[in-house]
């Protein structure tokens, strides 16, 4: 192996896509391995923690958690901040994406009725206080720490679009709209060069 892998599931999103748009971002050569879900099973015991993604690195063990991989990326490629307070404040943020997932995600594997009820329930409470938390940790913007792009943008970036594309069931596409902050950030990094080229790929 000599250039670094990047393993995730086939499909541009969550933690897998934010890590492939980091290692993009920073002008690493990486090869994209797409895992598909029928070879997943047999995979899953070999990653370190029995997820996806990981990151191989020449010469390295293999690393787990998007967090962790995004911050080495962002730590080698001037992506996070030097800082350690104002890094540590992009990783609270990063945290806050990690937390929106993890109240979110059991929803998908509800039946409808439940579903809905769940949905429901955090549209009209979770969400709205998660983006107000959000929005008061913002710099001025258009990025999360200020005029440059970091790590943090590319997990907020993928936190937004996951509802803006109005395709997550009984929750409007509309739910971040009331936080210009929190939108602004999503726009900065989809108009973002490096962002651009990624998807303008073939
Ligand atoms: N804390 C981990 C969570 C990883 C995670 O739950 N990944 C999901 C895909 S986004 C996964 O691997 N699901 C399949 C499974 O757990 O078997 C991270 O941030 O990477």
């Amino acid at each position: 192996m000599n250039k670094p892998k990047l393993i995730y599931f086939d499909a541009p999103v969550s933690r897998g896509e934010e890590c492939r748009l980091a290692l993009h971002v920073a002008g690493v050569d990486f090869d994209d391995v797409r895992v598909k879900s029928a070879d997943w099973p047999a995979m899953k015991e070999q990653m370190p923690y029995g997820s996806l993604p990981v990151l191989e690195l020449p010469g390295s063990p293999a690393l787990a958690h998007s967090n962790a991989i995004l911050v080495l990326i962002g730590r080698r490629h001037g992506l996070h901040p030097v800082d350690d307070v104002e890094a540590a404040r992009h990783e609270g943020m990063m945290q806050h994406v990690e937390d929106l997932r993890a109240t979110v995600s059991p929803t998908l594997r509800m039946g409808d009725a439940e579903k809905k009820a769940a949905r429901e329930a955090l549209v009209g409470g979770f969400l709205p206080a998660w983006a107000r938390a959000a929005e008061r940790n913002i710099a001025a913007g258009p990025f999360f720490g200020g005029e440059k792009i970091h790590v943090v943008d590319l997990k907020i970036y993928m936190a937004v679009r996951w509802f803006n594309g109005g395709k997550v069931d009984h929750i409007p596409a509309t739910i971040f709209a009331d936080y210009p902050k929190l939108i602004g950030v999503h726009d900065a990094v989809r108009d973002h060069a490096g962002i651009r080229s990624w998807y303008a790929r073939s």
